[in-house]
């Protein structure tokens, strides 16, 4: 088969961006690895930056989240059994918008659908071909039957563990990595969320964060040690850990319930350079990963691919190079500012075992610091509603 862009990756990069392509007459074809229950099944990102809500309104998928997401003006920061809170609209004039990314995936998948598209479930041994060539192509096996895909582009939205960066050889792309001493543990309950804003708390004991996904639905994470299991939290032992590294006005009024959902996630920084090599372009997770303290992993997704849509639609359109060719430069300014922002805001929220005493008393004064200064307030605003694209 034959189509002029093909994306490697069902999840929200490659379906966001397949609806753009198509609402502009460029064809593409998205071939997914697992089952679209499996990537509709996961529980991941929460909260949409300004920008993405514009993002989605443009691509003409975001009437639901207009009418089901919940637009926050601040957060709180809880630290030495106190919190206080960030204004974001003050600072900022804008606010961020509560959301799964669930949801969002959802309501890609019925516009694709809608639209007709071509989505391919359950493919095995994908295959990127002559990528520095005008001939490239990818092959993949669906059914036990080799299928090849004829194109001009490849987008590569298929996450970490994908094949498209792979693809790009060991000694053009250049990977910068922090692997953080902890991972986050994180539960879904149907109990009302013990705050109407998040409340990320930092605590000797381990960080702590308290979400929502709706007035009935709540996320909350704990920070876990690196070698913890799932089965190692029982839903009490999570409840009691998150109310010990809570202050005690929300501990106190913390409704607990049995859990739907609980997960482990590891925490890392990481990023790919270049972000593009001849026709194939890398987009979100699969060009860069950052720990999810500063809510970034899906906005960034996001910018990607408003950078690569407004590129693709500019060269389809045959207009001059230049934006193709300056794809990853210009993507990767705000994935290093942002993987910044989620760095700060991991290494000053967590606990890390080998800070010592004198460690732990620099993000006691950070966070002091950051309570009494407008200047620091406005810093942490302007990164959590997002950055200019
Ligand atoms: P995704 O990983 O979402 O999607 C990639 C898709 O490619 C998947 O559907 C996969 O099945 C498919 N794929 C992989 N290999 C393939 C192959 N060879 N062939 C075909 N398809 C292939 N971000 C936040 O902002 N806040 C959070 O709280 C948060 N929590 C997270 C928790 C976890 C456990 C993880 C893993 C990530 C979390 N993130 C969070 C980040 C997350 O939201 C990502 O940034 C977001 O999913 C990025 O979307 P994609 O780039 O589409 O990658
Ligand atoms: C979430 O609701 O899942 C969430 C919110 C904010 C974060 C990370 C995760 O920084």
């Amino acid at each position: 088969m034959r189509t002029e862009v093909c994306i490697i990756g069902g999840g929200p990069s490659g379906l966001l961006i397949g609806q753009l392509l198509h609402r502009a007459g460029i064809a593409t074809t998205i071939i997914e690895r697992q089952s679209r229950e499996h990537v509709l099944g996961r529980i991941r990102a929460g909260v949409l930056e300004n920008g993405t809500c514009n993002m989605l309104e443009e691509a003409g998928v975001g009437d639901r989240l207009a009418r089901e997401g919940f637009e926050h003006e601040g957060a709180f920061i809880a630290a030495a059994g106190r919190k206080f809170r960030i204004d974001f609209k003050h600072y900022t004039k804008k606010n961020v918008t509560v959301y799964g990314q669930t949801e969002l995936t959802a309501d890609l998948y019925c516009a694709r659908d809608s639209a007709g598209l071509n989505t391919i479930h359950n493919v095995e041994g994908v295959i990127l071909h002559e990528v520095t060539s005008d001939t490239t192509y990818v092959t993949f096996v669906k059914d036990g039957y080799e299928q090849r895909i004829e194109c001009d582009f490849i987008i590569g939205c298929d996450g970490f563990h994908g094949v498209s960066r792979p693809t790009i050889p060991t000694g053009v792309r250049k990977e910068f990595e922090q692997v953080y001493p902890f991972g986050w543990l994180g539960i879904l309950s149907e109990t009302p969320p013990v705050s109407e804003e998040l409340i990320y708390a930092n605590h000797e004991r381990g960080f702590a964060l308290c979400s929502m996904r709706n007035e009935k639905l709540s996320r909350y994470y704990v920070q876990t040690s690196l070698n913890d299991k799932v089965e190692h939290w029982s839903d009490k032992r999570f409840w009691e850990e998150l109310k010990r590294r809570l202050p005690e006005e929300p501990a106190d009024i913390l409704v607990t319930g049995p859990s739907i959902e609980k997960s482990i996630a590891p925490l890392r920084s990481f990023i790919c350079e270049p972000m593009q090599w001849g026709k194939l372009f890398l987009v979100g997770d699969a060009a860069h990963i950052v720990p999810p303290t500063g809510a970034k992993g899906l906005n960034l997704a996001v910018s990607d691919v408003h950078y690569l849509s407004k590129a693709l639609i500019s060269f389809y359109k045959g207009e001059e190079k230049y934006m193709i060719n300056n794809y990853s430069a210009k993507a990767l300014e705000r994935v290093w500012k942002a993987s910044r922002f989620s760095w700060w805001m991991t290494t000053t929220l967590h606990h890390f075992p080998d800070y010592g005493d004198f460690g732990q008393r620099m993000q006691e004064a950070e966070i002091a610091y950051l309570e009494g200064s407008r200047a620091a307030q406005a810093v942490l605003a302007e990164n959590y509603v997002g950055l200019p694209y």
